[in-house]
């Protein structure tokens, strides 16, 4: 019996050498430690054994039950990383420089419009500032005159967290902080993400964005308001756009206007986008109500200031044609990529 074991042991130690794939491997194993193989079959004759030499057989049998195993596993190792290091070596290099395809996305057409309108205003002397997404009740509200009252604190409206603060309703909850850091001579513009707690459909989202603008001096004017008004729609439509201001109510702007313009579209002939009024409501604006500028520290009896919010996917869809605002919040590249170079 041991004499078996010492042949067994080396017909594998002879056999292993010759094998250079897988399959000869497996077909290695199945011979020596498979049901019926020739280790597993040692262990049949087993009860021949004299009692006084079970123990030593037994032990021989085992560890060349073990060594099999143990080489046949380490063999298996090599041969699988010798097949990797193959597959590695005929595959073709990786080219850094090899130049990508550059349509993998498109950026959304209010990331286009939005880069526009601020190349403009930055033209006509305006910083541009960014705003907080979570903002004070006190910057969104308080410092800007809206009264405790005002029925846009409620929940319908505001996303009010649990430490107080809220998602940012409009962008004029920056222009407390704008107002101070710039002072009483300034022309800043922030865009910015607003949230508002609405019902969604066509024309209202939850997050929409506004891009809002204030000017501050001496001897500011409603005038002036139109004028910067124009030459943004006259940048946006690459035409003359008319306007026409009609009374609206802010608590932060004294008079306040809503602006529309004459619908880009029709040019104020009447159509389905303009419900056939040829005009358009585009832009809240006012001059700042003293008590804003106070709240900054800006002397209302020295300088005053105009201000307007605009809702700013609305113009991306007017520009556009896109007839629902969910949409841009959307990741229909095929919808939104196809703007890239018609805006
Ligand atoms: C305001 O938010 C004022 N802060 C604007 C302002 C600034 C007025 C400075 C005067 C001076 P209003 O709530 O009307 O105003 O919103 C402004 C614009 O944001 C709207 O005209 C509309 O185009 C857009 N807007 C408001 N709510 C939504 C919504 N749920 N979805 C999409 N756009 C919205």
């Amino acid at each position: 019996m041991k004499e078996r074991i010492e042949n067994l042991s080396k017909l594998f130690d002879q056999k292993i050498k010759d094998v250079t794939d897988e399959k000869q491997l497996e077909e290695l194993r199945l011979e020596f430690i498979g049901k019926k193989g020739s280790v597993s079959l040692l262990m049949n004759d087993f009860r021949n054994v004299s009692n006084d030499q079970k123990r030593e057989v037994g032990m021989l049998v085992n560890a060349l039950k073990q060594k099999v195993e143990t080489e046949v596993e380490n063999l298996k190792q090599k041969l699988s990383d010798q097949k990797l290091e193959n597959e590695l070596k005929s595959q073709k290099r990786f080219d850094f420089t090899m130049p990508v395809n550059p349509k993998t996305g498109a950026l959304n057409p209010r990331t286009i419009l939005q880069k526009q309108i601020v190349d403009l205003f930055v033209s006509m002397g305006f910083i541009i500032e960014d705003g907080n997404e979570i903002e004070t009740e006190y910057n969104n509200f308080d410092s800007v005159n809206v009264p405790r009252s005002h029925p846009a604190r409620d929940m319908q409206d505001t996303f009010w967290l649990d430490n107080g603060e809220v998602l940012k309703t409009q962008t004029t909850a920056a222009q407390n902080r704008i107002l101070r850091t710039h002072g009483p001579k300034c022309r800043v513009l922030f865009p910015g993400r607003c949230f508002r707690n609405e019902e969604i459909d066509a024309t209202h989202e939850n997050t929409f964005f506004q891009i809002e603008g204030v000017v501050v001096d001496e001897n500011v004017s409603v005038s002036n308001l139109i004028y910067f008004m124009k030459e943004m729609l006259k940048g946006v439509f690459k035409k003359d756009v008319n306007v026409r201001m009609r009374p609206g109510f802010f608590p932060f702007t004294e008079p306040s206007f809503e602006l529309d313009a004459t619908c880009p579209i029709c040019g104020g002939k009447g159509c389905n986008a303009c419900s056939h009024t040829g005009w358009m409501e585009l832009c809240p604006c006012g001059m700042i109500h003293p008590n804003v500028l106070k709240e900054a520290g800006i002397d209302p009896e020295k300088y005053n200031g105009f201000a307007f919010g605009l809702g700013f996917d609305r113009l991306v869809m007017i520009k556009t044609g896109l007839e629902d605002i969910r949409s841009l919040n959307g990741a229909n590249i095929k919808l939104l990529s196809q703007f890239e170079t018609k805006i």
